[in-house]
């Protein structure tokens, strides 16, 4: 048979199911720039440059290659301007009898494929999705008939699947999990390392003038611009990580500093998403390094059970609880997101920061994406679905299948607590503690009330007064819980009223 085979932006791995058994003489591989998918959401103006030109690399590679491969630009005057269009005119150009796929990483678009097999008159084959280390009916098998869904313990049969750190039966050094060793803040005099970052050639200013032509008005700018775009150059990153960041990974994975996104983390998820380089050889690279005496055990195994863990433990739960997971909105959260999102204009300098940080480089590390940006979400009470297009538009990596159970369930509680056992609530301690923020700040970290005291620490409390009726009874916050009941009602009533004027005040005008 005569093959059409689609490869999405998402895909771009060699190794993919889809290019298992090309057939060089007879068939044809499909990449498509097209509006349907970049449109979906107004994504950030470096992941289309990413995606486009990340596209376009492996389009080169494959056809040096010999393999015949069929490109649509975005600015291609036939183009259908949708992955169904493309495909039904690739079929009918090259007259395959075939289209085989590799399972995308969306619902939407899975929806989509369905719909192929009874809408085109050729054999459709979706195939698995095996670059994930845990397939869905594997997760499925796990999560059945379980009351709630700890990564812990998944985590913890991945390593006895894969065998990594593992010394026989025993996880490696006697322990699964080495946190009490890190999630130190930043001291005085360490600076992070240097990153692989990687100047745009003629082809990557190529894509961006056409971003910049017809995504003018998208969230993000351009001029930071570094995401390497082919294989060769992810490895670097990788590589570059691996002996310069990662024997410090886990000491501070939770700090925060000012103009400092990247820090010790790997800054590998835009690469790990699209395709350009594989959960197993991320960790493999990382195992090896541990085995070579150049990082220690609690760097190692921390960023491991990032990988193994919950990237594969999210992507799992996505498939497990789609279509509805979208739709929760456990705390019933009904505010419009705030424009500061969009804009980073704020006195919040922590919001500022981790919005700037978004805007410059398509990318903001987790502890500001959790604790930071979505922390504030969370106690505002806003809107998850605004929350969700946001996290989805606004970094390199983001996919549905990744970015909402992160929302969803990590960020906003909205699940009522399947993922998480308690909401990540906190007041401006944490961020005190965890960054270099409060310092540079308008607002007094250590001030509860007053014009001059710091949002988080009442919107923190008028959080946790508004939603008692649903969080009262959690164990994990007995003791906030307990610390509220003795509050005196006029400190309460000054919460309530500081947390109202501030969030009313705050500007929403952005249709997102
Ligand atoms: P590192 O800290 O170096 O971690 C290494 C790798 O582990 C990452 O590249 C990533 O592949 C994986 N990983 C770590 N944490 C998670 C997690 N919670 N879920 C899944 N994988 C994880 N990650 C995305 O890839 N895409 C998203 O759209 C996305 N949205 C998020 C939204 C929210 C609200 C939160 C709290 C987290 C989100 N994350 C998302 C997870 C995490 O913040 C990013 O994966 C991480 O910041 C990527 O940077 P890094 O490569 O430097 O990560
Ligand atoms: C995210 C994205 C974008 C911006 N553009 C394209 C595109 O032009 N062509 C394509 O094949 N895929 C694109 N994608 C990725 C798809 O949306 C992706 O496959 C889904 O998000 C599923 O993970
Ligand atoms: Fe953020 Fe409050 Fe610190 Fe300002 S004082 S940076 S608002 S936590």
């Amino acid at each position: 048979a005569k093959t059409l085979r689609l490869i999405l932006a998402d895909q771009l791995t060699r190794g993919i199911a889809s290019l298992k058994d090309l057939d060089l003489a007879a068939d044809v591989v499909l990449l498509a720039e097209v509006m349907e998918e970049a449109t979906y959401v107004g994504h950030h103006k470096q992941k289309l440059v990413f995606l486009f030109a990340a596209m376009r690399a492996f389009a080169r590679a494959l056809r040096d290659e010999g393999v015949t491969v069929d490109y649509v630009a975005l600015d291609d005057p036939e183009n259908a301007g949708s992955l169904g269009g493309e495909v039904r005119r690739a079929l009918a150009r090259h007259g395959c009898d075939r289209l085989t796929l590799t399972e995308p990483g969306e619902w939407r678009v899975l929806e989509m494929m369905q719909d192929w097999r009874e809408e085109l008159d050729v054999d459709v084959v979706i195939r698995e999705d095996d670059r994930f280390l845990c397939s869905r009916a594997r997760f499925e098998a796990w999560a059945h008939g379980r009351k709630g869904l700890r990564m812990e313990f998944f985590y913890r049969e991945m390593r006895k699947e894969t065998g990594l750190l593992m010394d026989g039966e025993a996880p490696e050094g006697g322990q699964w999990n080495y946190d009490p060793d890190n999630r130190k803040s930043l001291p005085k005099g360490v600076t992070p390392p240097a990153r692989a970052r990687f100047a745009p050639d003629a082809a990557v200013r190529e894509v961006m003038e056409l971003v910049e032509a017809r995504f003018s008005r998208n969230f993000g700018t351009l001029d930071h611009y570094g995401w390497g775009w082919t294989r060769a150059q992810a490895l670097e990153a990788l590589a570059a990580f691996i002996g310069e960041a990662l024997p410090r990974f886990g000491d501070y994975q939770d700090a925060m500093k000012a103009g400092e996104p990247f820090l010790f983390h790997g800054a590998v998820s835009p690469y790990l998403n699209a395709g350009l380089l594989t959960a197993r050889e991320v960790c493999d690279a990382a195992v090896a390094a541990y085995e070579a005496g150049a990082a220690p055990l609690n760097a190692v195994e921390g960023f491991v059970r990032q990988i193994l863990g919950w990237r594969e433990y999210v992507r799992g739960v996505y498939w497990l609880k789609m279509p509805e997971y979208r739709d929760t909105n456990a705390l019933g959260a009904e505010r419009k997101l705030p424009d500061l999102y969009w804009t980073a204009e704020t006195d919040l300098n922590c919001l500022a920061q981790c919005v700037g940080d978004t805007r410059d480089h398509a990318y903001a590390h987790h502890i500001q994406r959790l604790m930071v940006l979505g922390n504030f979400a969370l106690l505002g009470g806003f809107r998850p679905r605004e929350v969700q297009d946001w996290y989805l538009l606004v970094y390199a990596d983001a996919y549905e299948w990744v970015e909402l159970p992160n929302v969803q369930g990590m960020a906003l509680f909205a699940d009522g607590g399947m993922l998480a056992s308690k909401p990540y609530a906190a007041s401006g301690a944490y961020v005190d503690r965890m960054s270099d923020y409060c310092k540079s700040c308008r607002y007094d970290v250590k001030a509860k009330t007053g014009d001059d005291a710091c949002p988080f620490n009442y919107l923190y409390w008028d959080f946790l007064i508004r939603n008692e009726e649903t969080l009262g009874r959690n164990p994990r916050l007995a003791m906030p819980y307990r610390n509220l009941s003795r509050m005196a009602r006029e400190r309460v009533d000054d919460i309530r009223a500081d947390a109202t004027r501030f969030l009313d005040g705050l500007p929403a005008t952005y249709e997102g």
